[in-house]
């Protein structure tokens, strides 16, 4: 199937936002001291987010894990309120309370990223269930990392999800590490979407640092999903190019293996290919990376100009 060149662009533009968006939090946290906490990045993994969300419908849900800044820019978040967020102040999306770890953008259908390893699972399995109920023609997606795929409510998500053909996607982004773990040292099944047979679903293997690639899958997946047959299981193979943290040093990582990934970059693959084949003029791949430095800019502007919330406000939106 031939991808449009419009929708090519999409997926180029939200994995070049990201990036930019990403490095300037790796500045703003490592180099400026200005963001304290954990800061989580999905540096080198954009293809994952970018060409799953390329293929969703505003309907859609998408249910995060504390990688989420792609998946959420990629669904169309606004860089201003994310950033402010991030920053914990009164003009981001959950005005302040939120940070780094906790975003949730329903105005994007983005109801929650959780850090609880594997606690999306069930969620996404709620929300599927809601959609099926009410009969909308809509799927839910959850994004979470190889070593949630070892929590048990992996398992029970994807039994209750198989056995009611449910309308979700799990989207298993796996970059070889779960925190200093390598994949090896914690799974023994080569491949992740094996486990998608134990519990008669598709298991699909796809290149995660092919945007395309992902696309094309997701959008099989979505459509099996709405014609009522049920859930996917979509194991992007991808790699893990930052620390766990940026407050990680990745010591246990091989150098050589980190920059043989990096030559596999999923932006230029993609906008190599645009370049060949006319997609995309150098002009115009220039031009959108200036444009996400600005848009990047912009919002850093906004967080750091925005006020913290007023203590007072404290409990409000807090439902317990
Ligand atoms: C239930 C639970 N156990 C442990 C942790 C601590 N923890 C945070 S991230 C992480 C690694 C997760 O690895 P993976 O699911 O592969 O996602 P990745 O970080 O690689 O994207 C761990 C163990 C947690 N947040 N929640």
């Amino acid at each position: 199937m031939t991808i449009s060149v419009e929708k090519q662009k999409e997926m180029l533009w939200t994995m070049i936002l990201s990036r930019k968006f990403e490095e300037t939090l790796t500045e703003l946290c490592r180099v400026q001291g200005k963001i304290p906490g954990m800061m989580i990045l999905s540096t080198g993994q954009e293809a994952v987010g970018s060409g799953v969300c390329a293929a969703l419908v505003p309907e859609d849900v998408i249910i995060s894990n504390h990688r989420s800044h792609n998946h959420l820019l990629a669904r169309g978040a606004d860089p201003n309120a994310l950033m402010a967020e991030i920053f914990c102040k009164k003009t981001g999306y959950n005005k302040g309370k939120s940070g780094t770890l906790h975003l949730a953008v329903p105005e994007v259908n983005a109801p929650c990223t959780t850090t609880v390893v594997g606690g999306g699972l069930p969620i996404a399995v709620g929300r599927a269930f809601a959609q099926q109920y009410r009969g909308e023609k809509a799927v839910t997606v959850c994004f979470f990392g190889d070593g949630a795929a070892n929590e048990g409510s992996f398992h029970e998500a994807l039994n209750l999800a198989s056995l009611w053909q449910l309308p979700v996607l799990f989207v298993c982004e796996n970059n070889m590490y779960a925190g200093a773990q390598r994949y090896e040292e914690h799974t023994r099944v080569e491949n992740l979407a094996d486990r998608g047979a134990g519990y008669a679903m598709p298991g699909i293997v796809v290149d995660g640092n092919d945007a395309a690639a992902v696309y094309r899958a997701t959008l099989d997946a979505r459509q099996l999903a709405i014609a009522g047959k049920g859930p996917t299981l979509l194991e992007c193979k991808t790699y893990r190019c930052r620390g766990h943290g940026e407050q990680d040093p990745q010591h246990y990582q091989p150098k050589a293996e980190i920059a043989a990934w990096q030559e596999r970059c999923p932006i230029p693959r993609l906008s190599g290919g645009m370049l060949s084949s006319s997609a995309i003029t150098a002009a115009e791949l220039a031009a959108l990376e200036q444009k996400a430095g600005d848009i990047v800019a912009a919002a850093v502007r906004f967080a750091e100009e925005s006020p913290y919330p007023d203590p007072a406000e404290a409990l409000e939106d807090v439902y317990v």
